[in-house]
């Protein structure tokens, strides 16, 4: 972001905001095949359904006016990794987002392929645990889409999303069930705020799940893997505060 020119910034988001792909995907936020797979399966009982509408329900969003001001940056802001440096100078033109895991087709993406996917933009509040909350804009490819693409096989239970940054040597990750994973609302953000994802918001790519809490919205997203069990992924809880700091691993709001 920092090497980026304004001008480019503007000019890579203007371009595709006002363009088909967003009328386009926002008929698939709303089509009744999405919903039929957020509020599937004929065999389930009435309590389940119920819990699988409630989840499928959308996160509130809000108007431009809204927006906060000021978008404090949280936990880590930079990876400051010899990889992560080199992406910078690069502009991020050799970053690659790897989906894999329990797929049928493993894909290798690069940001200019996932940009000219269709994409959706959304105004939510982001609540971090630790007690601030602020309003952003959110732009970037609904998870449903790289998911579909890729091709989920059914033994695959959760999406994990490896980061590149980390504390102390134990890599940053988060994870979520399907049902999230398929939620309109979720996006692989690449842009905020009109502008391209900066450095400190986890550029190039971050999780934006909006039914959950801040820690769930990994940043510097650079592999989303789809597994049966999280037991053997990090400490096995699902993220790295659950692991470290016994947060709840459903962040529910
Ligand atoms: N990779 C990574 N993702 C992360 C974090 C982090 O340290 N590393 N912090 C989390 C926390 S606690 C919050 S509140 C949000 C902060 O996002 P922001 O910096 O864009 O405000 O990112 C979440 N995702
Ligand atoms: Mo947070």
């Amino acid at each position: 972001m920092t090497i980026l020119t304004r001008r480019r910034l503007i000019g890579s988001i203007g371009a595709s905001a006002g363009g088909l792909l967003l009328s386009g995907c926002d008929r698939i936020v709303a089509s009744p095949a999405v919903r039929h797979v957020l509020g599937a399966g004929e065999s389930l009982t009435m309590g389940s359904q119920r819990l699988l509408s409630n989840r499928s329900a959308l996160a509130r969003e809000f108007s431009a006016l809204d927006m906060s001001p000021v978008f404090r940056t949280n936990g880590n802001t930079n990876p400051d990794t010899d990889d992560y440096d080199s992406h910078i100078a690069e502009g991020f033109a050799n970053w690659r987002l790897i989906v894999d895991g329990l797929v049928r087709r493993p894909l290798s993406l690069s940001l200019a392929q996932i940009r000219a996917m269709p994409h959706r933009t959304q105004i939510t509040r982001h609540d971090c645990v630790e007690g601030w909350s602020a309003i952003g804009k959110w732009t970037g490819l609904p998870l449903k889409l790289a998911l579909d693409a890729a091709g989920v096989l059914a033994a695959a239970r959760y999406v994990v999303f490896h980061c590149a940054d980390d504390f102390d040597g134990d890599p940053y990750y988060e994870s979520i069930d399907l049902i999230d994973a398929y939620h309109p609302q979720s996006i692989l953000a690449w842009g905020m705020n009109d502008q391209l994802l900066g450095v400190g918001h986890g550029a190039p790519l971050r999780l934006r799940v909006e039914r959950q809490l801040g820690y769930k919205q990994a940043k510097y997203v650079m592999r989303v893997e789809l597994v049966a069990s999280l037991d053997k992924i990090g400490g096995g809880k699902g993220g790295y505060w659950e692991d470290s700091a016994g947060y709840q691993w459903y962040a529910g709001i």
